[in-house]
């Protein structure tokens, strides 16, 4: 399955709109741990490698889905041997180890409290993350590369009607956010490999 999300940077009058007769699904916290390189290889590439409650996990876009940067459809690998697999390297021993010792260094460790709810079929996670950043994830799975477009339209409806401010630039992920306030050279390294202004 393909996940095609959008993220807001919502008021708390218009969370609580959107979240009005969605079925609460839970609230969790989890840490995760991101990793790259020094010359921050993967990130570059919009690839996000992370250690979440202690499993390795790999999130990267789907080539050709991500229109003008707004919209995303990211893929995950949550399995060592596929992480290795995509990554080209040797899957003998610990991950972890690997990693090391091919220059593989955490770069972030971001703790999040997320609430999770469900409404007319979306999936909706408010996200309140440890350095005080709130962040609203409206979220629909598709089977096919075929179906992201209309998935990211009905975001957009969905949003909509609910009076929910459609961001003109992209809003910042909590990791983007992140290195903004606590690393400017890598922050700034991405804006020059993408060519934008984050
Ligand atoms: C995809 C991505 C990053 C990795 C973290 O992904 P995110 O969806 O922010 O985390 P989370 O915890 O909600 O993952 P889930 O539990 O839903 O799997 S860090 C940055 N990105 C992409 C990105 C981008 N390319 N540009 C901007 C402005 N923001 C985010």
């Amino acid at each position: 399955m393909i996940e095609v999300e959008k993220k807001f940077a919502v008021q708390k009058d218009e969370l609580a709109r959107l979240t009005h007769g969605a079925r609460f699904l839970g609230e969790k916290k989890f840490t995760d741990v991101y990793y790259d390189t020094v010359d921050y290889a993967l990130t570059k590439k919009d690839t996000w490698l992370r250690l979440r409650a202690g499993k390795f996990e790999l999130k990267f876009p789907i080539a050709g889905a991500n229109e003008g940067r707004d919209m995303t459809a990211y893929d995950e690998i949550e399995d060592d041997a596929g992480v290795c697999a995509k990554l080209g390297i040797p899957s003998s021993g610990p991950l972890e180890k690997s990693l090391a010792s091919l220059g593989y260094v955490p770069f972030a460790t971001i703790t999040t409290t997320r609430s999770k709810y469900e409404k007319e079929g979306f999936h909706i996670d408010a996200d309140e993350v440890d350095f005080g950043y709130t962040l609203l994830e409206i979220e629909l799975m598709v089977p096919s590369e075929d179906q992201i477009k209309a998935a990211y339209r009905r975001i957009l409806d969905f949003a909509t009607v609910h009076r929910i401010p459609i961001p003109e630039k992209r809003t910042r992920g909590k990791v983007i956010e992140y290195l903004r306030m606590n690393n400017p050279s890598h922050f700034h390294a991405l804006e020059i490999a993408w060519g934008v202004e984050l």
